[in-house]
């Protein structure tokens, strides 16, 4: 605990002395929104250090936000030191779920940054809305449109590294006039082996991605819009070197129809309707791995439908938002072993047993504006989950460890939430605090001997699980002027019936090479803190120094430490502009990693510190707009690993970055 109390005394002392020098209040930074806790732009040209950077590589510079990297492709997401359980991704808040079992294809994996506008992350319960999830949800949001008679515009991006030979090209063009607009764009992305600092090379680091995606809009009636859209997503030859498989095909097919009504009357501002589905295939690859013990199959589907739909309704100082939410998801995945004498049979089993889940459940927000210093929020939902094992083989399995297990399983799961904002001459203060559940995961609940290659058991699930449940608290302090900004904000969340897997000593493994077997189970509780401390400072106009540091921290319910909880870390930039020419020099570390978890096979991580540079160039005409940016990432070509990085796979060494877009854009932007 010494170091958070450190910590938090550094915290103190910045914000004390950056009051020091605080001026006049201004608005030259962007208000917080009440709901969303961070959003951020992303194929934004102008102020992204590497503007082809993936999707991962954006999040991973946002506030709250982790990334477990198994590879340099398709990293997992974690909110507030919770993963993919425990959070709810979205893209446009349509749910999508992966269909690997070794959670090789997050929902981030499946997009491209060309397809995106920004990206709203909220934490614990301020934005669960059309799904329950304990540490908070992060919503991809697409691309938007206006009708406009803004013609034809578009964009060509090329991107290349040294490191990996990485290469990205992607192009987009849009039409729009008053009555229909359309999109289309298309990104390419080629890496070989990327080399670790110190000229180190990870092998099986290889990918390739293609993603083409397409949109359409057309005016039905005045202010009443008909959407169509699809994302095709195709990666191939993925290499995991942390897991002992790699990935040869990983597909989705993302598809939506939406209607929108603006105005419909003086009180309902807009209602939004979607119908959507998804369909994701992964293949996973062990031919390429030298010495593989058996040689495996596991293939993994998983086909969703969905509906959302959202009324925005304004009653007097009250902004109201009514919406219902429901989806059917069906998850598949098998495992073939082939013993390496031929007169032996192959081994066939479900690793998840054709598992269908529904769900159904209505939300309501409010955010009321009291005055102009007080705002006060509050959401509500209530869901119903059913969770069904449709293939009688699969059954029969999970009847060996749970006799008196149903074939479905219903569950009724709520949550609320409230928050308040006080404002004034610069200064932002909020609090707030929710309560959630979430239903235990396919593997969680379903998953048949999953290989975790971190702690070296194979997984069983546990139909019998009850809902995890989550108390959380969160305050934060602003202040704001033209030269400053100070963000402070941390959060807490008390988590009962904490899923985690126990070890059954009674039962032997399958995977070759696997310690043990691990039961999900639930501990009484758990707990998980985070605290950030954001400082910005802009002494002219032109030269902008900004610091982000964070800290986070989780124990079970007999304080032993949680496994992937983020040590000490920090980022600080300096960026400077003259002329058409900006520059910026950055500097990411952590401080070691103490506080691991042995019980799940983690092991300590050094404390490191790399250095970033880069330089942009831009030319502003009126008909087109061309960025270049150059730059070199870990410079001292340093070898280091993070609390992330599964089993300590090293990130990359140097790597010098080129980029080049050329934008024929007459300016078509909305909200
Ligand atoms: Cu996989």
């Amino acid at each position: 605990m010494w170091i958070f109390r450190r910590y938090i005394l550094l915290v103190l002392w910045l914000a004390i002395a950056d009051f020091l020098f605080a001026q006049e209040p201004d608005t030259s930074f962007t208000s917080l929104n009440e709901i969303v806790v961070s959003a951020k732009p992303v194929l934004d040209y102008k102020s992204q250090t590497k503007p082809l950077s993936s999707l991962d590589e954006y999040m991973e510079k946002m506030t709250n936000v982790g990334l477990i990297k198994r590879g340099n492709y398709a990293w997992e997401p974690m909110l507030n030191s919770m993963a993919s359980e425990r959070i709810a991704v979205t893209i446009d808040g349509m749910h999508i779920f992966g269909a690997c079992t070794d959670k090789m294809d997050p929902v981030t994996s499946y997009v491209e940054v060309s397809n995106l506008k920004e990206i709203n992350v909220s934490s614990g319960q301020s934005g669960a809305s059309s799904r329950p999830s304990i540490g908070g949800s992060v919503d991809l949001v697409r691309n938007c449109h206006e009708y406009t008679s803004s013609g034809w515009s578009g964009a060509v991006n090329f991107g290349a590294e040294s490191n990996a030979s990485l290469v990205s090209a992607g192009a987009k063009v849009k039409y729009a006039n008053h009555l229909f607009f359309t999109e289309a764009n298309f990104m390419f992305r080629n890496a070989d082996n990327y080399k670790a600092g110190k000229n180190t090379l990870v092998n099986f680091s290889q990918f390739t991605k293609h993603n083409a995606s397409l949109t359409a809009g057309v005016k039905v009636a005045e202010s009443q819009t008909l959407t169509a859209s699809l994302i095709v997503d195709n990666a191939t030859n993925i290499g995991y070197p942390a897991l002992p498989m790699d990935v040869s095909l990983a597909r989705a097919f993302i598809t939506s129809l939406e209607h929108t009504a603006k105005a419909i009357s003086p009180a309902i501002e807009a209602w939004n309707t979607k119908v959507y589905f998804n369909t994701l295939k992964h293949i996973m690859d062990d031919t390429k791995r030298p010495n593989v013990a058996i040689h495996m199959d596991m293939p993994g589907n998983s086909e969703t439908y969905g509906l959302l739909s959202n009324a925005i309704v304004n009653v007097k100082k009250h902004k109201f938002i009514f919406g219902i939410s429901g989806y059917y998801n069906r998850s598949l995945a098998e495992m073939t072993m082939y013993p390496k004498n031929p007169l032996e049979k192959p081994m066939f089993m479900f690793t998840w047993p054709d598992i269908r889940t529904l769900y159904l459940g209505l939300n309501t927000k409010d955010h009321w504006m009291i005055n102009a210093h007080h705002h006060l929020n509050y959401s509500l939902h209530a869901g119903f989950q059913q969770n069904k094992i449709a293939d009688e083989k699969g059954l029969q399995s999970m009847e060996i460890f749970y006799p008196k297990a149903s074939p479905t399983k219903n569950r009724f799961l709520y949550g609320l939430q409230a928050g308040y904002t006080f404002e004034k001459n610069g200064f932002e203060v909020t609090f707030g605090s929710g309560y959630g559940e979430r239903a235990p995961s396919v593997s969680e609940g379903y998953g048949f001997y999953l290989f975790n290659s971190f702690d070296k058991y194979d997984y069983i699930g546990n139909p019998d699980l009850k809902n995890e449940k989550s108390v959380d608290a969160n305050v934060g302090f602003v202040y704001r002027n033209n030269k400053v900004k100070v963000n402070v904000n941390g959060n807490y969340f008390h988590i009962f019936n904490y899923i985690i897997g126990a070890i059954n000593p009674a039962l032997s493994p399958m995977t070759i090479g696997a310690t043990g077997v691990r039961q999900y189970t639930q501990l009484p509780f758990a707990q998980i803190a985070n605290a950030n401390l954001e400082l910005s400072y802009k002494p002219i106009w032109n030269l902008a120094f900004k610091g982000l540091f964070s800290y986070s921290y989780g124990t079970d319910n007999k304080q032993a430490y949680l496994p992937l909880i983020r040590p000490f870390s920090f980022r600080f930039n300096v960026n400077y502009t003259i002329k058409s020419f900006d520059f910026e020099v950055a500097t990411e570390g952590a401080a070691k990693h103490y506080a691991y978890s042995e019980n799940y096979g983690e092991t300590a991580t050094s404390a490191y510190a790399i250095l970033n540079l880069s330089a942009g160039y831009k030319l502003l005409l009126p008909q087109y707009q061309l960025y270049v940016k150059v730059g070199v990432e870990n410079i001292a070509d340093t070898y280091y690993t993070t609390y992330a990085d599964w089993n300590h796979i090293p990130r990359r060494g140097r790597n010098f970055f080129v980029s080049l877009s050329f934008v024929f854009d007459k300016t078509n932007r909305c909200h």
